[in-house]
C-alpha cells in the first residue's frame, strides 16, 4: 500500500485571466475552477491514475470538508483524513493568463494542527504502516507543525521500516536529510539550503547528500532534472512542451516516480515515465491534470545522460 501524507491540504482555487496581472487594472476573472492542492493529494491523484492503491492521510477542516472531498472524489482519491472541528482547509489561489505561460501561485498558510490530531496521526502512522509500504509526506506543514513535530513523524514513519518519500522544503527538508529518507526531490533552490559543502559543484554536493539517500532528485523546472541512486549521478533533459501552467508538475513527477517504484521498474524507465508526466502536466490548465497518451509520447523525448565528472 502507499500512503501520502498531506498535512496541510489545499483546495485550489485557480483564477483565469486574460491578460497578465497588472496593478491599477482591474484583472478581470473569465472564469474560476477548483482543484485538490497540497502536494500529497497530488501524489495520491497520479498513483490513481496509474491504478495503484493508495490513500491519502492527513488533516483536514470540518468547514469546507464535503467540498474538498467531492474533488478527492472526482479524482479517485480514496482517503481517511483526521478532521479538526471548526477548521477551514486553505485555499491555494493559482492564477492563470491566456496570455502567457506559467501561474502564480499564492497558497494561503492553513490552519494550525491540534496537539490531538498530531496524536492522532502518528497512531494512525503505527496502525496502519508496515514494512512492504511506501509513504510520502509531501507539502509544506501547517504553522504551528514545528521541526520537533516534524521529527517526530519522520520517526514513526521510519520506524515501521517502510520506504519514506518525503518533498518538503526548507528547514523541513533538513530535519528529512538529517534522519535520513528513501527519496527527496528539491528544487535548484532548495538545494542551496541542504549543500553538504559550498566550495564543491552541485553535482559534486548531489553525490555527497546522495550517499545518505536511495534516490534524490533535484529538479530544474522545464529544464528536466538530476537523478542520483547507487553512486552515479544523471542528467534528465525534459522535452520542451508548450506550458500552460507549471503548478503541480513536480507533484506529477513525484507521483510518477514512486508508482515507477512501486512497479519496480528499472530507474531509467521510472525517470523516463516521470518526466514525461511532469511534462503532460505543464501542459494542462488546472493543478493536476495530465495525459497518460501525452505521457508516453513524451517519454520517448526524454534523454538521459550518466554525468562523470566527480
Ligand atoms: O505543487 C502544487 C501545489 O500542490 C498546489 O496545488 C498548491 O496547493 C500548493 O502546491 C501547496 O503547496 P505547499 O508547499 O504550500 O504545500
Amino acid at each position: 500500500m502507499i500512503y501520502t501524507i498531506t498535512l496541510n491540504p489545499a483546495i485550489d482555487q485557480l483564477l483565469f485571466v486574460k491578460n497578465d496581472i497588472e496593478k491599477r487594472q482591474a484583472n478581470r476573472i473569465i472564469r474560476s475552477e477548483w482543484d485538490c492542492g497540497g502536494k500529497g493529494l497530488h501524489v495520491s491523484g497520479v498513483l490513481s491514475k496509474f491504478s495503484i492503491k493508495n490513500e491519502a492521510l492527513g488533516i483536514v477542516g470540518s468547514q469546507n470538508r464535503a467540498a474538498l472531498y467531492s474533488i478527492l472524489s472526482e479524482k479517485q482519491i480514496a482517503h481517511d483524513f483526521l478532521v479538526q472541528d471548526g477548521a477551514r482547509t486553505r485555499t491555494s489561489f493559482v492564477i492563470i493568463s491566456e496570455e502567457s505561460s506559467g501561474s502564480i501561485m499564492m497558497p494561503e498558510a492553513g490552519f494550525p494542527t491540534s496537539e490531538a490530531n498530531k496524536i492522532a496521526l502518528l497512531e494512525q502512522i503505527r496502525q496502519k504502516v508496515t514494512q512492504e509500504d511506501i509513504v510520502v509526506i509531501a507539502g509544506s506543514p501547517p504553522p504551528n507543525f514545528t521541526l520537533a513535530d516534524f521529527g517526530t513523524l519522520l520517526k514513526a514513519v521510519k520506524a515501521t521500516g517502510c520506504f519514506v518519500a518525503c518533498d518538503v522544503s526548507g528547514a523541513y527538508l533538513h530535519v528529512a536529510v538529517k534522519l535520513g529518507v528513501d527519496f527527496i526531490k528539491p528544487n535548484e533552490h532548495e538545494i542551496e539550503e541542504i549543500l553538504v559543502d559550498k566550495t564543491k559543484t552541485l553535482v559534486e554536493n548531489i553525490n555527497l547528500l546522495a550517499k545518505n539517500i536511495r534516490y534524490l532528485i533535484v529538479s530544474l523546472s522545464g529544464e528536466g532534472s538530476y537523478c542520483a541512486h547507487q553512486g552515479r549521478v544523471y542528467r534528465i533533459i525534459a522535452p520542451q512542451v508548450l506550458e500552460k501552467n507549471d503548478t503541480g508538475a513536480g507533484d506529477c513527477f513525484v507521483g510518477a516516480f514512486i508508482a515507477g517504484i512501486s512497479d519496480q521498474l528499472p530507474l531509467q524507465e521510472i525517470l523516463k515515465r516521470a518526466t514525461g508526466c511532469s511534462a503532460s502536466k505543464v501542459m494542462h490548465a488546472d493543478s493536476s491534470t495530465f495525459s497518460m497518451v501525452e505521457a508516453e509520447i513524451l517519454k520517448e523525448q526524454v534523454t538521459i545522460i550518466e554525468v562523470e565528472e566527480m
